[in-house]
């Protein structure tokens, strides 16, 4: 009979060293490298202009990846912490400037980075809105260039109205569409994977493919997935990180690109962002129709 008792362990097994467990989420180093690549590239981010309209954009060559979402939802630090610069969202929260489509170069102007106005933005007329939204629309339906959205909403207030909208339109103009759950650090880890996965399967439902992960700007939670993402979608390779001037060293400086002074207190209530969701709610539907 087999006896598991722990007396009768052979001397060999008794002294052998015990096994170290270590818990450490193991890293695919190939991804890394690229990541981190990407990242040191996007350092090098800076405003090329701001454009009321289609017509006023800058050249329609090469690549870009806009960045849609409520406003609120974190688009600007996003790109603050991408690019691991405080002023670039400056330049794009300057007045008049948050209804317009920002463009960021990334070293060259064939690849860009994009700011769009947020949609739901509370402390405009009513008339003004429509305007904006026609200008987006008119953006996302002829824009070449653009090769996908990333697109931003607030863990807590995920697939309002709109955002359903851009998603089955992205969808129906064959664009890519990366889902970044942001101020995930205003969650628990627990309700914040409950909450990934549940936007992972109403997205599902929907007949909608699209990857999908949680983020935060203040703490840098899925920053690395989410520059490997960028990095592939704008053509970024390897060999090219040898030929951008701005990398004066390897290391990040975690904190560089985060003004900390402006990132909500995680627990805080978000007074801004749950009115802004209610208000979305009541407010008319925008036009865009996939
Ligand atoms: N706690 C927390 N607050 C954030 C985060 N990202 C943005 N915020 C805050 O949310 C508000 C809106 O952010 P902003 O980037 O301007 O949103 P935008 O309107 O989509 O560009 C600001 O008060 C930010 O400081 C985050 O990851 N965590
Ligand atoms: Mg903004």
């Amino acid at each position: 009979m087999h006896r598991s008792s722990g007396k009768s362990r052979n001397s060999k097994t008794a002294n052998a060293p015990k096994q170290k467990i270590t818990y450490t989420k193991k890293v695919d180093p190939v991804l890394s490298e690229y990541a981190n690549a990407t990242l040191s590239w996007l350092r090098q981010a800076e405003f090329s202009m701001s454009a009321p309209k289609l017509d006023l954009c800058v050249e329609d060559t090469g690549y870009e990846i806009a960045f849609a979402g409520r406003s609120n939802a974190g688009k600007s630090s996003a790109i603050n912490a991408l690019t691991n610069q405080k002023q670039l969202a400056r330049a794009s929260k300057r007045p008049g400037r948050t209804q317009m489509i920002n463009f960021f170069n990334l070293g060259n102007p064939d690849q860009r980075l994009v700011d769009l106005p947020g949609y739901g933005y509370a402390a405009v007329p009513e008339a003004m809105k429509l305007v904006w939204q026609k200008e987006l629309e008119n953006y996302l339906i002829h824009r070449q260039s653009l090769q996908g959205l990333v697109l931003l909403m607030d863990i807590r207030h995920p697939l309002q109205h709109f955002d359903i909208m851009m998603l089955q339109w992205a969808h129906s103009r064959k664009l890519f569409v990366h889902v970044l759950l942001t101020k995930a650090d205003k969650l628990n880890r627990g309700p914040a994977n409950k909450t990934l996965l549940e936007v992972q399967q109403q997205l599902k439902k929907m007949g909608l493919n699209f990857s999908i992960q949680l983020f935060s700007s203040l703490n840098k939670l899925g920053l690395e997935e989410l520059a490997s993402v960028m990095g592939g979608r704008l053509n970024f390779t390897l060999a090219q990180q040898n030929h951008h001037a701005n990398a004066p060293d390897a290391e990040l400086d975690l904190l560089a690109g985060i003004d900390l002074d402006a990132i909500e207190i995680a627990g805080e209530a978000d007074a801004e962002s749950l009115e802004q969701s209610e208000s979305d709610q009541s407010t008319n539907s925008p036009s865009l129709k996939p």
